[in-house]
Parts: structure tokens; C-alpha cells; sequence
């Protein structure tokens, strides 16, 4: 089954891991470098089915990071929890105020101001895969302002008009503003690759969380390619996803014996039911996965 790629990662990382104390002052198990390929073919999805992952979040993330929206409102408006904490911190220490978090987010859901002001990652993903900042020099050694570049249409166009390329990347490492981004991009760079009429995606990911990242980081690589394959009249072929970081925290072992003990069941796929005239046109409607019949969820608390 394909999902032993990603037990046997587990396993390897708990088993090999370097301890090690880390920003969130957890510590992990870590080693570096690792390597997953999953065929995308007849729909095939790296969907998890060793516990439940949900999928619609991390499709609403993906659409999101497509609109190059950065602040978490319209994802709190859908009930998407996932970068509430980053924004809650930040307004604490700024402020002094010290408002619980749910009552944080009641308030990014409400008061369209607050959002505004509190609501923010800073220049995350969705900035700057469509609007990455340029600069014009002048004459006068001063420079200005240029157009932003909306890479992920680049790619659109070039996998359209030059498939051969060996340049279609979409890159989230802005090293000049990273100091201002919630959280540095960990899925940062997606290369795609065009043989045989497949497209295929490969995916560096400078920092893992196996347990609870990877398997959300997986389905939205695969989602990616799906719909860049779509937009550009191309089969959907490999998802390659390689790790730089690739870690286990330690407070997380219970989830891990828990589901390196359970065997993987069936083959979800996803079949996206409308094409779009852009790939940023898609919703939360247009896809449906079938055959998916995960195990229970396994909850484990994140670290931020
Ligand atoms: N992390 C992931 N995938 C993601 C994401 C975060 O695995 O998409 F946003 C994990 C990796 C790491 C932490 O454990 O979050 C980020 O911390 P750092 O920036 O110190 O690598």
C-alpha cells in the first residue's frame, strides 16, 4: 500500500531520530533528508487513512493561500482553526491583553477592523505565491515599487507554452521578508515537471512535522498538481515530496504507537467535478473524495 511510504517514515524518524531541543522548546526526534513518491494516476490521492485527516481544511488552506489573502478572517469565517494561534500570540504580547484565544477569534469573526489590524500572518504563502514583490532601479541608484509577480499563473502559462521547461517553480522563501511572516514558509518550494503528458510535482519541504504537518502537507501537494493539471490539459502523474527537517515531537508518542499499530485500508481518490476557467476560480465544492474510509482521528497537541 502506498502509506506504508509514510509509516515507514514514521517509524524511521522515531526509531533513528537525532534528540534534539527545538524552537518550541518540545524537542524531536529528527533526521535529514527523506524522500516520498505517490502516483497521482486515476485519481489516486496521498490521503491517510491510518487516522482520520481532514481534507476539506487543508482544500480550504490551498484556496485560500490561491486568493493571496494572508489574513486569517475569511479562514476563521469558515471555521478553519489552523493559523488562529499566531495571530492570538502576537495581539497578546503587543497589547498585554491577555484574551483567551477562542474569545480572540470570536472577535476576528465579528469586528472586520480587528481583523484587519490583529487578523495578519504578514507576507505568508498566499502573497507571496501571486503578488511576490519586484523592485525597479532607476538611474539615480534609488528604486521603487514594481509590479508583484503572480508566480502560480506563471506556471499556468509556462506548462501551457513551454511544458519542457525546467523552470516552473513557485517559490515561498522570500528571504527579504521572512522576518515579517507568522511563520517562514515549511512547504516553500513546488517544482513541476511535464513527461509523457503527466504532470508531475515535487515538493521541499525545509521542515516536517510527520505526525501532524505531513499528512495535511501530502494532500495539498497532491490537490496542487491535480488542479495544475487540469488547468493545463495534463494527466496527473507523480507527487514526489522531499523533507529537509523531518521530525517527531516528542509529546507525540502516543499518536505514533497508536497508528504505526494500524494497518492502512483502501484507496481514497479525488475526483474534482468542475473545471474552472483559473485556477483560481475553484471552491470547496468542486472536489469530492471517494472511498475513504480512515481509521478514528489520533489527537495530539500542536506546536506553535
Ligand atoms: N509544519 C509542518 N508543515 C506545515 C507547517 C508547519 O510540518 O505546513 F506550516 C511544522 C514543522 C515544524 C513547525 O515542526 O511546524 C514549524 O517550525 P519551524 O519554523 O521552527 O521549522
Amino acid at each position: 500500500h502506498p502509506e506504508q511510504q509514510y509509516l515507514s517514515l514514521m517509524q524511521q524518524v522515531w526509531d533513528e531520530g537525532s534528540e534534539r531541543s527545538d524552537r518550541t522548546g518540545i524537542g524531536t526526534r529528527s533526521i535529514c533528508g527523506a524522500m516520498l513518491r505517490y502516483d497521482l494516476a486515476s485519481g489516486a490521492m496521498p490521503l491517510i487513512t491510518t487516522k482520520r485527516v481532514y481534507w476539506k481544511t487543508a482544500t480550504r488552506e490551498l484556496l485560500w493561500f490561491l486568493t493571496g489573502e494572508t489574513n486569517i478572517r475569511p479562514l476563521v469565517l469558515q471555521g478553519v482553526k489552523i493559523w488562529n494561534e499566531w495571530p492570538h500570540a502576537r495581539y497578546v504580547k503587543e497589547t498585554g491583553d491577555e484574551i483567551a484565544l477562542d474569545e480572540f477569534v470570536t472577535r476576528i469573526a465579528e469586528d472586520e477592523d480587528f481583523a484587519k489590524r490583529w487578523g495578519d500572518l504578514g507576507p505568508v504563502y498566499g502573497k507571496q505565491w501571486t503578488n511576490w514583490p519586484t523592485y525597479r532601479y532607476r538611474k539615480d541608484g534609488l528604486y521603487e515599487k514594481g509590479e508583484g509577480i503572480n508566480q502560480v499563473a506563471e506556471v499556468v502559462e509556462s506548462l501551457r507554452t513551454n511544458p519542457g521547461s525546467r523552470r516552473h517553480i513557485i517559490e515561498g522563501w522570500n528571504v527579504a521578508e521572512l522576518d515579517r511572516m507568522a511563520l517562514p514558509p515549511c512547504h516553500k518550494t513546488y517544482q513541476f515537471h511535464v513527461a509523457a503528458g503527466r504532470l508531475n510535482c515535487l515538493l521541499y519541504q525545509r521542515s516536517c512535522d510527520v505526525a501532524l504537518g505531513l499528512p495535511f502537507n501530502l494532500w495539498s501537494a497532491a490537490l496542487l498538481t491535480r488542479m495544475m493539471a487540469q488547468q493545463t490539459g495534463l494527466e496527473p502523474g507523480e507527487l514526489v515530496w522531499m523533507g529537509g527537517d523531518v521530525h517527531l515531537y516528542l509529546n507525540h508518542r502516543h499518536l505514533i504507537e497508536e497508528q504505526l499499530s494500524r494497518e492502512p485500508r483502501g484507496r481514497p481518490s479525488l475526483e474534482i467535478i468542475r473545471t474552472r476557467a483559473s485556477i483560481f476560480e475553484y471552491e470547496i465544492g468542486d472536489f469530492a473524495v471517494r472511498d475513504y474510509d480512515p481509521l478514528p482521528p489520533i489527537k495530539a497537541p500542536v506546536a506553535v
